[in-house]
C-alpha cells in the first residue's frame, strides 16, 4: 500500500525554551518518528569533541548561533541517513541559508512554529537544569528532580547551560526573532506552516497531536503488511 509507506517530513521551529524539545519527544513517542534535535546533536558532537563540536562550543557559549555551514555539513548528511525513514527536525533549519539547504535536499510535508510570550520563556529558562553525561533535562517548576541540584538516576549534580545564563539568554531570545523571521515566511507561502500560540506545552498539545494524526499515515497493522 503506497499511502501507508510514504515518508513524513516535519520540521518544528520556535524560540529557546518554547517546548521544541518536549512536544518533539511527545510526537517522537506517539507516531513513532524519528526525532532529530540540532542542539543534542551538537552537544554530542562537543561531549565527542569533533571538529565541528569544538567550533560550535564557541559560538553556543556566548549565545551566538553555529555558523550555516557548519550547521548544514553536520545535519544534511545525518538527514541522508535516515532519508528511509519518516523524520521530526528540531531546531533546524534556524535561518534562511538553512531553510535553502534543507529546500533543496527534500520536501516538508509540515512546519510547526511555536509562539510562546518572551517572559514565558525567560521564566522557564531560568529554571532549566541538566544532567550533562545523559542529557536528562529538568525544570525547578515544571519537571523538578527529586532532589535539588542532584540527577534522579544517577545521583550526580545538575548543571546549567552556558546559555541558559541569563547573559547568554537575552541575547539567544532577542536574536530568534529576527532570524526567524524570514523562514517563517518562507514556510508560510508554501502553505505548509502550522502556528500555535500559548504559554502552556499541555495546551499546545493537543492541537499538534490533532494535526498530526490527520498528516501522519498510520503505523501498518498487520491486516495491512505484505506477506
Ligand atoms: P537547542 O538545543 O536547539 P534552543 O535554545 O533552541 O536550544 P531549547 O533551549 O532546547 O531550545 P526547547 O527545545 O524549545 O528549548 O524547549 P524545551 O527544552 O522543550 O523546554 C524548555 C524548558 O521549559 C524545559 O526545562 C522544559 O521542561 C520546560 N517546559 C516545557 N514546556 C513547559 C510548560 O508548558 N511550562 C513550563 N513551566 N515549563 C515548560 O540549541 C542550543 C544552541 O545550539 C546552537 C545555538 O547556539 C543554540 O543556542 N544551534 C544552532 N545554531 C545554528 N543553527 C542551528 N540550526 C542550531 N541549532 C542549535
Amino acid at each position: 500500500s503506497t499511502v501507508m509507506s510514504r515518508i513524513f517530513r516535519a520540521v518544528i521551529m520556535g524560540p529557546p525554551g518554547s517546548g521544541k524539545g518536549t512536544i518533539s519527544e511527545r510526537i517522537a513517542h506517539t507516531f513513532g518518528i524519528q526525532h532529530l534535535s540540532s542542539g543534542d546533536f551538537l552537544r554530542e558532537n562537543i561531549a565527542a569533541k569533533t571538529e565541528a563540536g569544538i567550533l560550535a562550543k564557541t559560538y553556543i557559549k556566548k549565545g551566538l548561533l553555529v555558523p550555516d555551514h557548519v550547521m548544514t555539513r553536520l545535519l544534511l548528511p545525518r538527514l541522508e541517513e535516515i532519508a528511509r525513514h519518516s523524520w521530526l527536525l528540531d531546531g533546524f533549519p534556524r535561518t534562511l541559508a538553512q531553510a535553502q539547504a534543507l529546500n533543496s535536499a527534500c520536501e516538508l510535508d509540515v512546519v510547526i512554529s511555536l509562539n510562546v510570550p518572551f517572559e514565558t520563556l525567560k521564566e522557564r529558562l531560568r529554571h532549566r537544569w541538566i544532567h550533562p553525561a545523559s542529557g536528562r533535562v529538568y525544570n525547578l517548576i515544571f519537571n523538578p528532580p527529586l532532589v535539588t541540584g542532584i540527577d534522579d538516576i544517577t545521583g550526580e549534580p545538575l548543571i546549567q547551560h552556558e546559555d541558559d545564563k541569563p547573559e547568554a539568554l537575552v541575547a539567544r531570545l532577542r536574536h530568534y526573532k529576527d532570524v526567524a523571521k524570514p523562514v517563517i515566511n518562507l514556510y508560510k507561502s508554501k502553505g505548509i506552516l502550522h502556528m500555535f500560540s500559548d504559554t502552556d506545552t499541555n495546551h499546545i498539545w493537543p492541537h499538534i497531536s490533532s494535526l498530526l494524526s490527520a498528516k501522519i499515515p498510520a503505523p501498518r497493522s498487520s491486516a495491512q503488511s505484505t506477506p
